[in-house]
């Protein structure tokens, strides 16, 4: 190789297209009940032909709408630099250090890294697993489609369903006003899943502390693998203490913003058990970062949504624990992930595997 084809290639242009595609188990949080994917799906082009590809999943479709103009100006910002993500990573740091790297913002930042990095293990012609050391391998993956709140049965039926590809594990929704009400699904879904099959269950932040801690030690000896966001994703400190009450091994991180929340929850050792939000934690650069950080601390790691990339970086991930499985991008992706007997399969070809079918974002795009 001459030392010409080794340059490294320098960025072109970005786009950012917004589409909201139907779910086809509509998820219904304690929060918010969600029936539509709002993504918003980057392009990264380099002067030397390789594209990168990352989505964000933006919760409402104005946000993913609202983004497309911010990823355009980040993109004039960017043009010509070089496919650099560690230095790319401190350049976007600045572009949005006065409005503040949080919520939206970090979400853009976030995709367009994870985006750099797919041109670049393109452009390597690797698997991005390999690029970053790692040899592709099947992952345990949990279904994460379905299982909102909804009745006992209709809960035990849909478990059921999602068991399709061999899955050996399922997430359910809490937070429902009464405990005992909680408590009934929970029952009935266990008592229809085999014992061997997982069973994860999230609050997504409903309760208060006091209730944070009577209700997940209610579920002390009911079968479940971990129990996510019990009460508010910052409180720290009381998290700890309902971690330490429980005998169900707590999970929280979907809500790290970077690092520093993340390097505050461990050294208040907020949970057992962590989980990383590509989109939230700084992209590929963050999350290697962040594995670290858990590798310190000790804790396994899994991923939350982005099924598609989180599979590349948690094959190179120590403490690598489960991959949230969501079929939610699907319908504008030409080849979606695939789960073999409840494994996740990292695909072999170059980059992370992302390539659009241009048919279907054309049908879904939002103006
Ligand atoms: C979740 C994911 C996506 C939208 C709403 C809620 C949830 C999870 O917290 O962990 O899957
Ligand atoms: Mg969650």
């Amino acid at each position: 190789m001459n030392a010409a084809s080794m340059k490294t290639p320098t960025i072109r242009s970005l786009k950012g297209t917004a589409v909201s595609v139907p779910m086809k188990r509509p998820l219904g949080t304690s929060a918010q009940r969600i029936d539509r994917a709002s993504l918003l799906l980057v392009d990264l082009e380099t002067h030397e032909g390789p594209v990168g590809r990352a989505y964000a999943f933006c919760y409402l479709p104005s946000i993913a709408q609202g983004l497309v103009p911010v990823v355009a100006e980040l993109g004039l910002a960017l043009a010509g630099l070089p496919l650099a993500p560690v230095d790319l990573a401190q350049r976007m740091q600045r572009h949005f250090k006065l409005p503040g790297v949080a919520g939206p913002l970090a979400m853009v930042a976030s995709s367009v890294d994870t985006a750099a990095w797919d041109a670049l293990a393109i452009a390597a012609d690797l698997p991005l697993a390999t690029l970053l050391g790692a040899e592709p391998r099947p992952l345990p993956a949990y279904n994460s489609n379905g299982l909102g709140i909804q009745s006992p049965d209709e809960a035990a039926d849909e478990a059921e369903e999602l068991l399709e590809h061999g899955f050996l594990a399922v997430k359910l929704r809490l937070g429902r006003e009464e405990a005992k009400d909680d408590l009934a699904v929970v029952r009935a879904v266990r008592r229809r899943l085999p014992d061997h099959v997982h069973l994860m269950v999230d609050f997504n932040q409903a309760l208060t502390f006091a209730e944070g801690m009577r209700r997940c030690v209610l579920l002390d000896d009911e079968g479940v693998t971990w129990i996510e966001e019990p009460i508010r994703h910052d409180d720290y400190p009381h998290t700890a203490l309902i971690a330490q009450a429980a005998k169900t091994p707590i999970q929280i991180g979907e809500n790290f913003t970077g690092l520093q929340p993340m390097a505050a929850a461990l050294a208040a050792s907020a949970s057992d058990y962590v989980m990383l939000d590509l989109d939230r934690i700084g992209g590929v650069t963050g999350w290697q970062r962040a594995a670290g950080l858990a590798s310190a601390y000790g804790r396994e790691v899994s991923s939350h949504l982005f099924p598609e990339v989180s599979a590349h970086l948690l094959a190179a991930t120590p403490g690598c624990h489960w991959l949230e499985y969501a079929d939610w991008a699907d319908p504008i992706l030409r080849e979606p992930m695939r789960v073999v007997d409840g494994m996740a399969v990292v695909p072999g070809g170059p980059g992370n595997g992302l390539r659009w079918d241009d048919e279907a974002v054309a049908r879904h795009r939002l103006p």
